[in-house]
């Protein structure tokens, strides 16, 4: 393998804290920072709206081709509430957020989500599902789940992914 700088995908339910957790490690470390969400809405990578679940059908081939050439390149933290689609090799680490259910269900809550979409998540959360889709998914190796329930935790989870990507950065000579 030629060494790029590293990938990283963070992932977890819906709350859990991967935006604001991403956005603080993208700009310490200056990787690009990744909100599949956001680019399946700009670049309409969709098949319409399910209004069930309030939320557009994504269209998960065409999220992977918009975003092949970019991740290509290496340095890059995706944040996403899936994990299961995306190419296997794209990514170096993989952190999966997690959060207690009452705080989730505070924080979802307060984003103003309808009551059944708050239950889905906190029943996907206490599930583990995303944990199970990571394992299930990228070598258990790079699969790392973190807490996220206060801004101490968040504060260490930032920590301690820069020291992930700083020693990944000294081992491939990248420094
Ligand atoms: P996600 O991107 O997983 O949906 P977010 O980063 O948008 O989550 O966070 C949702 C809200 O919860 C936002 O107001 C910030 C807050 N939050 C997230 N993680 C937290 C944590 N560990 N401690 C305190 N607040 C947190």
């Amino acid at each position: 393998m030629s060494a790029r700088p590293p990938n990283i995908l963070v992932t977890g339910t819906p709350g859990t804290g991967k935006t604001t957790t991403s956005q603080m490690v993208a700009e310490q470390a200056g990787l690009t920072y990744i909100n599949v969400g956001d680019w399946v809405k700009q670049h309409e990578l969709h098949s319409g709206y399910d209004e069930e679940h309030e939320a557009l059908i994504v269209d998960e081939d065409k999220v992977v081709d918009a975003l092949e050439d970019v991740v290509a390149a290496g340095g890059c933290l995706v944040d996403y509430h899936s994990c299961d689609f995306f190419p296997e090799r794209w990514f170096d680490l993989v952190v999966v957020l997690q959060t207690d259910n009452t705080v989730l269900y505070e924080r979802l809550e307060r984003r103003g989500y309808p009551q059944a979409k708050i239950t889905e998540n906190v029943e996907c959360e206490i599930m583990m599902v995303l944990l199970q889709e990571a394992h299930d998914s990228y070598d258990q190796n790079i699969v790392v789940p973190l807490p996220s329930n206060n801004p101490q935790e968040m504060e260490s989870n930032v920590q301690r992914i820069l020291q992930w990507i700083a020693a990944y950065t000294s081992q491939h000579g990248l420094s």
